[in-house]
């Protein structure tokens, strides 16, 4: 539909209709999307097009401009996908009536969305935008500054009891109340799911969750200030500085907030850690760090001289990548922080010295040096160059130091079950040493979620879970931990197609209206391509990994011929010989190339037996803890381990009803005020904002209860009484006597249901209404009542 502001008519064309060539000829004067260098898209209306195949246009800011052909007729649609689309038409009131919500935006289109977005934050400072009037997906654009009043008592206070006649804002308060109301209401379990890319804001909107909760359902016993608590410690052992993003969670995480059923405050909550980076512990590509928590220690004096500890460029873990100072990070307060919240989770003194003591010994290994030894000119083995290191992390981790010694330059294989014992060349016996370094770290973070977990006082009653986990990702090289990731975004973005659309259709059914099966693009060939038994992706790696004779080429040579007629699968029909071992997928969000390379030792999540024994073996109990004996079938891959884990968590997410945070970064320099619509765009793409829009728009978007309807809409007839009467009779001629068609309304049992051009022909007719009913009550007003 096209209001013709001129003659400030209202003209009722073709609803939804993209304009062919001819009409654009036709329809002079039409705003459209066209094609900006660097906002992707802006408004503009057509004057003419000339015979060389040019458009010529006016902008909203009366600049001529002009299109080649060629441009206007390519245009993405929807979520991306390329089709022949000539100019995007739009509504001339959306650029001045900005709506918080996409759904009822004008289209689905990269135009209307990014336009909406970029106007709220650039000019509004509004960084929260709804998905659909359920209220249930929310966009937010990390403003990268502190927007002032946007957390304060009063905005906590106003989501928990909305003040009457006042419509609040999109805000991430506003999905946890929903959230905890609907807990409340149906005493059914709830979830937050996060998501998007590094640093796009999903651990500040969780911990905007979780303080929201505790505000408004804390308890006698405390136990929120528990989970408040457990944050810095997480993010001192498992987040880091990276390029991305200064405090980048390194694990994902879930959160289960339990409540009582009788009187709703908290009662307890649990934590379930995914992924950890371990490969950070020993290397950190330039400009990165660390885990913070070995900053934290190496600037404390306290500390230091109590481990015996250096200054952090002391250490090789520390000293490669060339940043020890991270901006914006406060290691010693941090500290302070951390220390306060082994306290408040009752970690005892000597529980907090055995976790510093674990670390420390961590940093040590790093710094053991290995040099050639050589018999007859070749070279054997190797031997330990400094002791100091050696011993002192033995003493550290309760283990005998020639024991130590020996495990890290020599290993026992077992050759037809007769055992011996080879020496590891320099190299050999670094990585492995490595892998030591690794693996006690990665144990020790687990150590410290199951303390956590023993600390939040368990599981009993309803509960609310929060899902904070790495968004898709694309990188120049991607490797076994994109595919992990991006395999874990394919399901929940499954999740969410699913039950958007189950959520939408049991509405309906319950409303009794008749409505058309929603179409909704399902991405199972996706994950069965990569999970299902036995022969996904990941399956195949597995059993690549189990055989003796197994290598990573063998793997991309089955894997081809296993999956070479499935349309997600691709490799370059060259790739043998150039021994390219590249694979791609075809996700959702994109075309993602895998290198097959490194992915079986990725895959590996062992210690060499002689290490494992020795840890075991450690007279610290807590770290032989850490080490229990395991069966041969136990020893489990990483993908086996993270498949179980995001099985079981999808298991627990279909039991709940379940809400979304989209997050979305604006650039890449992690500056305030600074929107780059390409890249935004891109993000909305790869979290199926374009998708979850165009399923809702797809059924009925618009719902208002009866009275709701009947406040907002009946001054559209003006002259009409409905004083006295039913809500849903007034309703039903509100629609029928007006002179305008509405298609679609529906009338269900306690809503009046409709779409978006219905949404738009009303709000239209109300703001003429009340155009013209303003000035008759200022002049009114004028004439002194
Ligand atoms: V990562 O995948 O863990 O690397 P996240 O978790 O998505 O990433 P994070 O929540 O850590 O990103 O946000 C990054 C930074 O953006 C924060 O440290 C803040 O400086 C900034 N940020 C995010 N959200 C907000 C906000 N609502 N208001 C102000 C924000 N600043
Ligand atoms: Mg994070």
């Amino acid at each position: 539909y096209y209001y013709r502001e001129a003659s400030n008519e209202i003209t009722w064309e073709k609803p939804e209709a993209l304009l062919t060539r001819d009409e654009i000829e036709a329809n002079k004067g039409d705003w459209a999307w066209v094609p900006h260098p660097t906002l992707l898209w802006q408004p503009a209306r057509t004057v003419n097009e000339d015979a060389a195949g040019t458009v010529h246009m006016v902008t909203e800011a009366g600049k001529n401009i002009k299109i080649p052909k060629s441009r206007v007729m390519n245009g993405p649609e929807t979520n991306g996908r390329e089709q022949k689309v000539p100019l995007w038409p739009l509504h001339r009131s959306v650029l001045k009536h900005l709506e918080d919500d996409l759904v009822a935006a004008d289209g689905v289109n990269e135009g209307i969305i990014s336009y909406t977005l970029r106007e709220l934050y650039e000019n509004k400072s509004q960084i929260y935008t709804w998905v659909g009037a359920a209220h249930s997906v929310l966009v937010a654009v990390n403003p990268y500054k502190d927007i002032k009043g946007l957390y304060t008592p009063n905005q906590v206070r106003d989501y928990e009891r909305p003040p009457p006649n006042k419509k609040l804002p999109p805000h991430v308060f506003g999905i946890a109340a929903n959230s905890y109301n609907a807990l409340l209401r149906d005493a059914q379990n709830q979830s937050i799911l996060i998501s998007g890319e590094s640093g796009a804001g999903k651990t500040v909107a969780t911990k905007h969750c979780l303080s929201w909760l505790a505000d408004v359902a804390g308890s006698e016993s405390h136990v929120e200030g528990k989970i408040l608590s457990a944050n810095p410690v997480l993010e001192a052992f498992g987040n880091a500085k990276t390029i991305r993003n200064n405090n980048s969670s390194r694990f994902g995480k879930w959160i289960e907030v339990y409540f009582d059923g009788a009187t709703g405050g908290i009662c307890g909550a649990s934590i379930q850690n995914y992924l950890l980076e371990r490969s950070r512990v020993v290397y950190q590509q330039r400009g990165e760090r660390n885990f913070h928590i070995f900053y934290q220690m190496t600037g404390d004096r306290d500390i230091c001289s109590r481990f015996d500890l250096e200054d952090a460029s002391a250490y090789q873990y520390l000293n490669k990548s060339g940043v020890i100072k991270a901006n914006d990070v406060d290691d010693e307060g941090d500290l302070q922080e951390v220390l306060a919240a082994f306290e408040e989770l009752e970690f005892g003194q000597e529980e907090q010295e055995w976790i510093m003591a674990t670390t420390v010994a961590v940093l040590l290994l790093g710094n053991v040096e290995f040099s050639p030894k050589t018999q007859a000119g070749s070279v054997q083995g190797s031997a330990i160059k400094n002791s100091g290191p050696v011993k002192r992390a033995a003493d550290l981790l309760g283990v005998d130091p020639e024991e130590l010694d020996h495990v890290l330059t020599f290993r026992s294989i077992s050759v037809r079950g007769e055992k011996s014992v080879i020496p590891l060349d320099p190299t050999t016996a670094r990585d492995s040493c490595d892998s030591l370094a690794k693996g006690i770290y990665s144990r020790l973070f687990d150590y410290l979620v199951s303390r956590i977990n023993e600390s939040l006082e368990g599981r009993a009653g309803k509960f609310i879970g929060i899902l904070d986990i790495f968004g898709f990702e694309i990188f120049e090289n991607n490797s076994f931990e994109q595919l992990c990731i991006n395999y874990c975004n394919e399901k929940l973005q499954q999740f969410f197609n699913r039950t958007t659309f189950k959520e939408e259709e049991s509405l309906y059914a319950a409303e009794g209206i008749t409505f058309k099966h929603i179409e909704f693009i399902d991405n199972q060939v996706v994950l069965d391509l990569i999970e299902q038994k036995p022969v996904g992706i990941l399956l195949m790696l597995d059993e690549e990994t189990l055989v003796p004779e197994g290598s990573n080429e063998k793997l991309m040579n089955k894997m081809e011929s296993q999956h070479q007629r499935n349309p997600k699968f691709q490799v370059d029909p060259h790739r043998r010989l150039n021994k390219d071992l590249s694979f791609e997928v075809v996700h959702y969000a994109g075309v993602v190339k895998y290198d097959a390379e490194l992915m079986m030792q990725k895959n590996i999540d062992t210690l060499y037996a002689d290490m494992y024994a020795c840890c075991q073996a450690s007279s610290e109990p807590r770290l032989a803890g850490l080490f229990p004996n395991l069966g041969r079938q136990q020893i489990k891959s990483v993908s086996y381990k993270f498949r179980k884990q995001l099985n079981e968590l999808m298991d627990v997410l279909y039991e709940t009803e379940s809400r979304y945070i989209r997050c979305v970064k604006p650039n890449n320099d992690q500056r305030p005020d600074r929107f780059e619509t390409p890249l935004v765009v891109e993000q909305l793409r790869y979290s199926g904002v374009f998708e979850a829009v165009a399923i809702r728009k797809q059924g009925y978007p618009f719902r208002l209860s009866f009275r709701q309807f009947r406040c907002r809409y009946s001054c559209i007839n003006q002259g009409h009484v409905y004083r006295g009467r039913d809500d849903r009779a007034v309703c039903e001629e509100i629609i029928a006597s007006s002179p305008h068609t509405f298609e679609d309304v529906q009338f269900g049992r306690t809503l009046v249901l409709y779409k978006a051009p219905v949404h738009k022909l009303l709000t239209l007719l109300r703001n003429l209404a009340l155009e013209s009913i303003v000035p008759i009550c200022q002049s009114v007003i004028r004439g002194g009542i």
